[in-house]
């Protein structure tokens, strides 16, 4: 064990492991290998959440009595904030980071910055005990442990990952980690395999830092599901990778005061990067293959929703929903980091590509249909007028990353077509000329309503004041959500994706 752990460590293998009785002697000139953390857990008995993030500042001091880690959190975006708020709540010392000054005054003013309602009124109050909020990654790296990178992993408009952000925020914490005082960084961001240590590693030598030293680098994908409190960052299981099992496992320790769902260390850092990835590419690809079915089974004169219910009642059946398209900063984006990723090792993606391919081409098929149905109804074709309803990536959140109204509005507004759009989750981030109406009853003299997010507002929304407001009442449910007999009733004429027009 101890041998194999050695050829882990780049730039020399003896600098991580402290002997047990560093406890006695807290200060620099102990640290040399000879002993493993596992001894130095053993020594002091802790098997459990405060196993040891060696670090040799005065803190070590009383985690090795026990104490929680000190944490910091980079980025208090969508996934930062629950995050350092669950530890927090968890019983540590937290320090958020965040460079956007607009952040980290709200966040400090106790307010919730991101829009996902779900943490309204979660945010730590000012002068809170254990909480501190600060623009400076300098500060916080000094006060805390183990420090959490929760930045975004975007592409860019050619689809190619974006690692900016992550070498932005690495370049921070090393900057500021100091010599001989070891802390724990922990990227959560998604990433493809590999990216952790071919974008930190180089680094940590221009800082002069020694992996296993001064630093560890280690990876935790973050997994909660936005608008889902059942799956929140304290309810979803996690998977840690490291190179140093003794790392690991104190990770391990540290995410179980987070979730109450399993943690589990699952070797290198590369297996807990591909497993997150692929996680998001699986969903990309099942959706995919629903939205192509809902274009080929309406051709054949059958209802997709019939046939994924009558196929649902097969045990092994996963079913997805077709719709407008899939965004987020998630689902349509990860794909694209292990199809860089495959092409970096010379194999091509080429299922992951087609998946990809195909839910980037829903809101351009519904534009299509659309204009279709208006023009069958007799709408002129050069004064289209069709309403979004929703406009988020997805139901229940306020958060129009990636969502597929932008190009399904610009694919409309492009055929000529007068494009509105209602959100009770948004009042911003919506595509320049599209007319937007801050309440439902301001929206009136439309010939069609796409279904696009399936906010529960937009379900219970008065669909006969409405109708009484439409010059054409036709309705498309994009999201295959709507209670099309009931609409029907009111007088709609009703479509659906992935239904048959009759
Ligand atoms: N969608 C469909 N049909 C479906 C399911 C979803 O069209 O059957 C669409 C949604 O409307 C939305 C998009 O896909 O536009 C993505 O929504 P989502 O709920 O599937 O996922 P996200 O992006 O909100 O969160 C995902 C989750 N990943 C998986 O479920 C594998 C979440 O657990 C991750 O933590 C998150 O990505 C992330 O941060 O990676």
């Amino acid at each position: 064990m101890r041998g194999q752990k050695a050829e882990m460590f780049p730039g020399g293998a003896n600098h991580r492991r402290v002997h047990a009785d560093v406890v006695q002697f807290p200060n620099r000139a102990h640290l040399h290998d000879g002993g493993s953390a596992r001894r130095l857990i053993n020594a002091v008995g802790v098997g459990n959440s405060s196993t040891p993030f060696i670090n040799l500042s005065g803190s070590h001091r009383s985690m090795a009595l026990g104490a929680a880690p000190k944490v910091a959190v980079v980025g208090l975006g969508y996934v930062g904030l629950p995050t350092a708020i669950g530890f927090h709540d968890a019983g540590h010392d937290v320090w958020g980071v965040d460079v956007a000054a607009r952040t980290v005054r709200l966040v400090r003013e106790g307010k919730n910055p991101t829009g996902d309602p779900d943490l309204d009124g979660l945010v730590p109050a000012p002068g809170t005990a254990r909480w501190h909020v600060t623009d400076s990654t300098h500060e916080a790296v000094q006060h805390c442990d183990v420090v959490l990178v929760t930045v975004p992993t975007p592409i860019g408009r050619d689809l190619e990952p974006d690692l900016s952000y992550v070498e932005a925020a690495g370049r921070a914490v090393f900057a500021a980690v100091p010599k001989g005082q070891h802390r724990t960084v922990v990227l959560e961001s998604t990433v493809y395999p590999g990216v952790t240590a071919a974008v930190w590693l180089p680094l940590l030598d221009e800082f002069g830092l020694e992996h296993g030293r001064d630093v560890t680098i280690a990876y935790c994908p973050e997994r909660f599901n936005p608008g889902d409190a059942a799956h929140g960052v304290r309810s979803v299981a996690r998977v840690i990778g490291c190179a140093d099992p003794e790392v690991g496992e104190a990770l391990v320790d540290l995410y179980r005061r987070l979730t109450t769902e399993e943690v589990r260390y699952v070797g290198s850092i590369e297996v807990a990067e591909a497993a997150k990835v692929i996680e998001n590419v699986q969903r990309d690809l099942n959706i995919a293959l629903v939205n192509e079915l809902a274009r080929i089974l309406p051709a054949m004169g059958v209802d997709v929703e019939d046939v994924l219910s009558a196929a649902a009642t097969k045990w092994n059946f996963h079913r997805y929903t077709p719709g407008v398209g899939v965004g987020g900063h998630c689902i349509p984006v990860d794909p694209y980091y292990m199809i860089e990723g495959a092409a970096n090792v010379g194999v091509p993606a080429n299922l992951i590509s087609a998946a990809r391919a195909v839910n980037r081409s829903m809101p351009m098929h519904v534009a299509n249909e659309v204009r279709g149905l208006l023009y069958k109804a007799g709408v002129p074709a050069d004064d289209n007028r069709v309403l979004l309803m929703g406009w988020s990536y997805k139901a229940e959140v306020g958060d129009p990353r990636e969502t597929p109204a932008e190009p399904l509005a610009e694919a409309l507004m492009d055929m000529g077509v007068h494009v509105g759009a209602w959100d009770p989750y948004l009042d911003g981030g919506f595509s320049e000329g599209v007319q937007v109406h801050s309440t439902l009853e301001d929206a009136s003299g439309y010939d069609l309503v796409i279904l696009v997010t399936a906010h529960k507002a937009c379900l219970e929304a008065d669909w006969s004041a409405l109708k009484g407001r439409m010059r054409t009442p036709i309705v498309y449910d994009g999201r295959r959500v709507l209670d099309t007999a009931h609409l029907d009733d009111l007088g709609w004429k009703v479509f659906a994706i992935g239904k048959p027009v009759v």
